[in-house]
């Protein structure tokens, strides 16, 4: 028999108040919504007594460093005792997640709270809900009402909140995120602190990284596909963090035609392929053909080949879905 959400999230409840020691992980180059889940979970089981070990696979991106206790993302301490429940957020598959401390087979409960379409429900419990705007949402419901929300945990949610939504821009923007915002700004958030934290707090050398991914954006008028790149050697020539480039692609999406927006982004094993739809196109299964994931306007998957060679097959998968929605509608 399948659970009610609410059925799971009130054992997760009870698991975060009777266990005692936890581990808790998000998936790899984590974002806004992976590391304010993070970091809010942790201060929730801190605040309850709790020994917990939390930790992202790369240093903070600097949109992030402001929030409370970020130091301790990247503070591999190895806890004295092991972890009987892992806690994993944001993330659709076990694959996906930063390495954990110890074994997976040494949990003894993992917990998967996540929002992708595609989860592959790898838990013991599987909180998974696809009509949430973002991980922060779930846990800001599972938790209100329930356990104290702080000021610490509110700034956490409030900030993957307002990334995962593309600060309340987003298709998944619903009246409950803004309920969301609204009781979360009671608590004591400023709303413009976050902004100009995640937002107005960029290195200098983005401009130039910027101006050279826009120009070599190439709109591609058949498929309204637009895609460029960002190399390596832009990120190291002014020492930026591989989330320096995260939002040249809002850019190349504003464009006007635009269906797909598409950065391919250098890294030592090839490119990370981001995608965006503007609407009409569902970007998860573009990913998923590529073995990637994501949700249906936001997406990603990583590249080993030629960066022509995949925008070859992104145009075709474009062109299968244009063609799949024109015969449903006929
Ligand atoms: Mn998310």
């Amino acid at each position: 028999m399948n659970q009610s959400l609410t059925e799971i999230g009130e054992e997760v409840l009870k698991i975060l108040k009777e266990e005692d020691r936890f581990q808790v992980v998000t998936h790899v180059f984590p974002d806004g919504d992976g590391i304010g889940s993070s970091l809010a979970t942790y201060k929730l089981l801190k605040n309850l007594g709790k020994k917990v070990q939390v930790h992202i696979d790369s240093t903070v991106p600097y949109q992030y460093q402001f929030l409370p206790q970020a130091q301790v993302l990247t503070e591999r301490v190895l806890p004295e005792v092991r972890a009987r429940v892992l806690i994993v957020l944001d993330s659709s598959d076990l694959a996906r997640i930063a390495p954990c401390t110890q074994e997976m087979e040494e949990f003894e409960y993992i917990i998967n709270v996540d929002h992708h379409h595609h989860n592959s429900q790898f838990g013991h419990l599987n909180m998974v809900d696809p009509g949430a705007s973002s991980t922060t949402e779930m846990l800001f419901y599972l938790f209100w009402e329930k356990v104290e929300i702080d000021y610490d945990m509110a700034l956490c949610l409030y900030t993957g909140l307002v990334f995962d939504t593309g600060r309340f821009q987003y298709a998944n923007t619903t009246q409950r995120s803004h309920h969301m915002a609204s009781h979360l700004i009671g608590l004591g958030v400023n709303p413009n602190y976050v902004f100009r934290n995640v937002y107005e707090n960029q290195p200098p050398g983005v401009l130039d990284l910027y101006a050279r991914a826009l120009q070599r954006a190439h709109f591609h008028r058949d498929t309204g596909l637009i895609h460029s790149y960002v190399k390596l050697q832009d990120l190291q020539d002014h020492a930026l963090s591989f989330s320096a480039s995260e939002r040249v692609i809002d850019f190349l999406r504003s464009v006007r035609g635009v269906t797909v927006a598409a950065v391919f982004k250098e890294y030592e094993k090839g490119y990370r392929v981001s995608l965006r739809s503007t609407g009409d196109q569902d970007v998860s299964k573009i990913a998923l053909s590529f073995g990637g994931g994501g949700h249906p306007m936001a997406a990603g998957f990583e590249w080993h080949g030629e960066m022509a060679a995949c925008l070859m097959r992104l145009q075709q998968e474009i062109q299968r879905q244009l063609k799949s929605k024109r015969d449903e509608s006929q």
